[in-house]
Parts: structure tokens; sequence; C-alpha cells
């Protein structure tokens, strides 16, 4: 059914409108600068870069125009990846992005499940944010069951919410507001805090966060990565760093598991910042945030070889 393995489509999407530090829109940049393309097609993948979302800007048109015009081109762009075969990554950019991924995935795919790696658990209502900050809010413009507590922002009619609070995990959550731990509850989001990370460890987390998704291993899986999950030593180019993070060793597991489901679809890499810290805290922060891709498509630290590898022999 699906046979997007092996093949890469790229997008770009320099959002920055969700939180207030525009450096955002330099995420996509540094990571195909740092060589993402070719370390990508090293690893023996098919790649194919469709550039960058068309993201609109203040002074090109009103605010209340960006919230519409952002998520619309960002699910249009994602579907088109989705159609031409390739599993889609997503470089962002803040995590408002994952209205428009996420809703574009569900164009293209019946069905999926979301895996929501974050320090954060990003299903703020407008009604419950204390910030204001639309990345602190794009799953409640997405969950059904959310629909009745929330108001329809102006602009937000095209996008329809895909996912039920079942089909969505959460893993490395350290910073939940009141009202996003009272989402939590009441509709019985399975969430794999920190300290389940802790306390189970993260074999035992991976492999009940995809079994709790789809038992039966059919699902395409949406893996919304916010590079703030792991620890802020290993990321100090992210707007809202959270202390105790994911190790650099449990964020490769947990990609390199959800590839070797094979139904990885679609894979929002986000929260990079390289206008924050020096040159130093960019490098580390990069090469991270680019092996955690590597890994998600199938590089793994025991070592690969491509499928049409010639084993010499003299
Ligand atoms: C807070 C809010 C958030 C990322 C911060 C923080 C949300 N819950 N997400 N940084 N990536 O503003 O709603
Ligand atoms: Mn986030
Ligand atoms: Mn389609
Ligand atoms: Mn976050």
């Amino acid at each position: 059914q699906h046979s997007r393995e092996g093949k890469v489509g790229v997008l770009g999407c320099p959002m920055y409108h969700g939180q207030t530090k525009p450096g955002t829109k330099e995420g996509p940049a540094a990571l195909r600068d740092a060589g993402l393309l070719e370390m990508l097609k090293d690893q023996g993948l098919d790649v194919k870069d469709f550039g960058d979302v068309n993201i609109p800007c203040l002074e090109e048109v009103p605010l209340s125009d960006l919230s519409v015009k952002n998520p619309k081109n960002i699910a249009t762009d994602v579907h088109k990846v989705l159609d031409s075969g390739r599993a889609c990554l997503v470089l962002g950019g803040d995590h408002s992005l994952a209205i428009g991924s996420i809703y574009g995935h569900s164009l293209a795919e019946l069905d999926q499940v979301v895996v929501w790696v974050d320090a954060h658990a990003d299903i703020n209502t407008p009604l419950t944010s204390t910030s204001g900050n639309i990345h602190g809010m794009p799953l409640s413009f997405l969950v059904h069951e959310l629909q009745p507590y929330t108001c329809k922002l102006p602009g937000f009619e095209s996008i329809k919410p895909c996912i039920s609070a079942k089909d969505i995990v959460y893993i490395g959550l350290r910073s939940v507001d009141p009202g996003e731990r009272y989402i939590i509850e009441k509709f019985g989001i399975q969430s794999f805090s920190i300290s389940e990370v802790d306390k189970l460890g993260i074999k035992e987390v991976v492999e009940k966060a995809i079994n709790y998704l789809d038992p039966e291993g059919k699902r395409p899986i949406h893996l919304s990565f916010d590079v703030d999950a792991l620890d802020p030593s290993l990321i100090p180019c992210t707007g809202t760093p959270v202390l105790g993070g994911l190790s650099f060793r449990e964020g490769n597991y947990i990609c390199e598991e959800l590839a070797a489901t094979g139904r990885l679809s679609c894979v929002d890499i986000v929260e990079v910042n390289p206008t924050l810290g020096n040159e130093r805290d960019k490098e580390i922060t990069v090469n991270a945030a680019l092996q955690i891709i590597t890994r998600c498509f199938g590089n793994r630290r025991q070592g690969i070889y491509p499928k049409d590898y010639i084993f010499p022999c003299p």
C-alpha cells in the first residue's frame, strides 16, 4: 500500500508567526546549508527537494490573513509531496506549521496517527492559552473532540479537524500548562512525559506508543519532532529550552524505531532557531537535528548498506 520507503521529499517551511522569535524562519536554510540533502542521499535514499512553502510575511498581508494563508499553503504542499509517492520531511519553522502538515497529511492519507515528541504539549486552545502564541496550540485545531471547546480563528476555515484524541501519543513532555493537562486527562490522550521515560525506559515507551496507536501495524505515521524535546545541552538554539530533556540516544532511538515500522510518511522537524546563541551553539544544534533526521529515514546506528551494495571480492 505505502511504497514511500527509500523516497523522501524535502519541504522547507520557514514559519515564524507562531511565536515571537523570527529566527525560526532561518531553520530550513541552516539545515540545508549544513548538507542535509547530501546526507540523505549518502544513505541511499532517493531525495527530492521541493523547495520552501510560500509563507507570506507581515509586510505583505494583514495579520488576520496570515493564519489563513500559512496553514493552507503548507497543507497543499505536504499533500503534493505525499501524492508524489514520497515520504515528506518538513523543515521548520515553528511548531504552528504542524497545523498545515498534519492537515495536509490527512488529505493524502486516511487514518494517520501522530507521534508528538516535544517538551510542550502544544494543545492549548485560543481560550486556554496564556501566551497567545499559535505554536502552543496546533493540536487544538486538529483534534475532533476539542472543537466544541475552542473558537474558530478567522481564516482557519480551510483547516478541518482530522485526528482523534486516541490517535496521538506524546513523548518527552515536561512543560505542560494547566489547561493542556486538563485536556490530556479529559480526552484520554496517551502521554509518555519525561517522567514515564525515566520510569519505563525509552524502549518500553516507544514499544507501548506504537502498539497503542496501531496494534495491527497498518496506519501511516506522522512524527512531529520539536527539537526542544531533546535536552537543551544538545539543542541550544531553540526558542523555549526546558531543562532535563531526552538524551541524544533516546531521541535517536525513537526515530530509529519509528523508521523501522516502514510507515513513517511525514516528519516535521521544528523549532530550530539558528539566530539564537553563538556559532558553536548553532553547529551543535544543527548537527543534532541532522542526525535525528537521518534516523527517521532508516539510517541506523548499527550501520547500514544500500540495497545495491556490491560486496567486493578479489
Ligand atoms: C506554552 C504556550 C511552546 C514550544 C513553547 C509553550 C508552548 N505552552 N511550544 N515552545 N515549542 O505558549 O502555549
Ligand atoms: Mn512544539
Ligand atoms: Mn491526493
Ligand atoms: Mn516545544
